[in-house]
């Protein structure tokens, strides 16, 4: 297929891709893919009026009702899969299946989120005091700003917006520069839904195009209560206190520095499998890639050894082709930056295995790169930077308590994983004394999770957390409520103030 008619499966139209200030290049083959029109940050005050506008009218309509609107656009989701999906890999370069589980990512979290349209439940709380009832409601908070990253460029935004949205609350959404492709594609599938729904209101899911001027906006206006930003920890350092300081909620999801602990008793061969997808799908590049590998001493040669023939076997190359496992990174400047880091790895004494430039058998123009695995003597500076791209630092431990120490010994607290077949191990792993990240798996990866489940992490990943379990929360307002029934007017804590 060829680019342009990705570009039209998907729904985009020639006056969508030409005449605008934005260029977007494809990291397939470095393609001239679209001139995108920005939005001009002089009409960001207009944007979130709108979105005041349509609050006033979403919050009153019942949640299950709110949740047909996000059930349609499962439905159109589901329709347009294979287009999104391959729009995805051509703006992003996932591969082909990777590109499709996005897209799926996005239909489970839309099915997540109808049912929760049904459960937005609050509680009963036992009065001290007598005829009297407590309450705890959810109600809806105002309009949502998500700025989502160039990796997930579509799902996060999805995540954010199916919860929002039966939440109450109206999404104004600000994608990576690097990917408004799949968001303007993503936002006519929206737009779909909403015809299908038929009377919410204008202004319900905006979205705007450009780069940090009209972020800034969405950050310092409190008239966005809630601001969900995916990116790095740099980025989140400046949104996280702006947003605070205007006394607005950010949910952050920022980098990640993912490690894996591989015990003696580990099976692996399932092992392998699980660093080889960690560390390589999505060429590095998601926030939950393995980029630490901490195995134990007595397994540590036989296990470098299985993954660097595994490695020399990898397929790179366009992530269209069904066989290919490996996809080009971003663009180039990540490719610099991977072989930057790689000559600081040895320089603090790591001996690398692969992490070249790849320009044989794969389309010119795009940043192909051989997957790093780097022999390290300790956990250095370099080990405690996240690079976004397929470098994996190898370290050995030899008691449970140390390497769970040298997992924990980085900023980041993202996601987490130990290989055991060991009862005790696994359980303490998982326990106050072990992982401290927002995600703690036992043989499994620690890429890759389900939509169930709260996604977010500790320390420089910033505390967020969207996707499944009670996440919505996050998007609502909690009132409690105390209604005296009685006909005295009694005081708690036993305060008398009698007049
Ligand atoms: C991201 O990289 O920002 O757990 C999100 C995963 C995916 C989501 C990654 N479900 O790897």
């Amino acid at each position: 297929m060829t680019h342009a008619a990705t570009l039209a499966a998907a729904g985009l139209r020639a006056a969508d891709l030409a005449g605008g200030s934005l260029a977007v290049h494809s990291p397939i083959d470095g393609a001239h893919l679209a001139q995108v029109a920005e939005t001009d940050p002089a009409q960001m005050g207009q944007v979130i009026a709108r979105a005041q506008d349509a609050f006033r009218l979403w919050r009153e309509v019942p949640a299950p009702r709110r949740g047909e609107l996000v059930r349609l656009l499962g439905e159109e989701l589901r329709a347009a899969k294979a287009e999104l999906g391959a729009l995805v890999t051509l703006e992003v370069g996932k591969i082909t299946s990777e590109g499709l589980g996005e897209v799926q990512e996005m239909i489970d979290i839309c099915d997540f989120a109808v049912g929760l349209s049904r459960q937005l439940y609050g509680l009963t709380i036992a009065s001290e005091r007598p005829g009297h009832r407590m309450a705890e409601t959810w109600h809806p908070i105002g309009p949502v700003g998500v700025i989502s990253a160039f990796n997930f460029p579509v799902a996060v935004w999805s995540w954010n917006a199916a919860l929002a949205l039966v939440c109450g609350n109206p999404v104004i959404w600000k994608p990576s520069e690097k990917t408004p492709l799949t968001a303007m594609a993503t936002q006519k599938i929206m737009e779909r839904a909403l015809a299908r729904f038929g009377d919410a209101p204008e202004g319900l899911c905006q979205l705007v195009v450009g780069g940090p001027q009209i972020g800034a906006v969405l950050v310092d206006s409190p008239l966005v209560p809630v601001l969900s930003a995916t990116g790095s920890t740099r980025m989140g350092s400046i949104v996280g206190p702006r947003v605070m300081a205007r006394w607005g909620r950010p949910i952050l999801e920022l980098g990640g520095n993912n490690a894996m602990i591989v015990a003696p008793s580990a099976d692996l061969d399932m092992a392998v499998r699980a660093i080889v997808f960690g560390a390589v799908g999505t060429a590095g590049q998601r926030c939950t890639s393995l980029r630490r590998l901490i195995v134990h001493h007595s397994i540590r040669e036989d296990l470098v050894t299985r993954l660097t023939r595994a490695y020399a076997s990898l397929p790179i190359g366009d992530p269209r082709a069904t066989t290919t496992l490996i996809g080009p990174l971003i663009d180039h400047a990540a490719r610099d930056r991977m072989l930057g880091q790689l000559e600081r790895a040895r320089a603090e004494g790591g001996k690398v295995y692969g992490g070249r430039a790849v320009a044989a058998g794969v389309p010119q123009g795009g940043a192909y790169v051989e997957p790093a695995l780097v022999e390290m003597p300790a956990q250095t500076a370099c080990v405690r930077e996240e690079t976004f791209a397929p470098i994996l630092y190898v370290m050995g431990y030899d008691r449970l308590e140390e390497a769970i120490a040298l997992q924990n010994d980085v900023p980041q607290g993202l996601s987490s994983c130990i290989f055991t077949l060991d009862l005790r191990e696994a359980e303490t792993f998982l326990s106050a004394a072990g992982s401290d990240c927002g995600i703690a798996n036992v043989n499994i990866g620690p890429s890759g999770a389900e939509i169930g489940g709260a996604f977010g992490g500790e320390k420089e990943t910033g505390g967020g957390r969207e996707s499944g379990s009670d996440a919505w929360k996050g998007y609502m307002r909690r009132q409690t409520s105390t209604v005296n029934y009685s006909t005295r007017l009694p005081l708690a804590q036993g305060v008398r103030f009698d007049l």
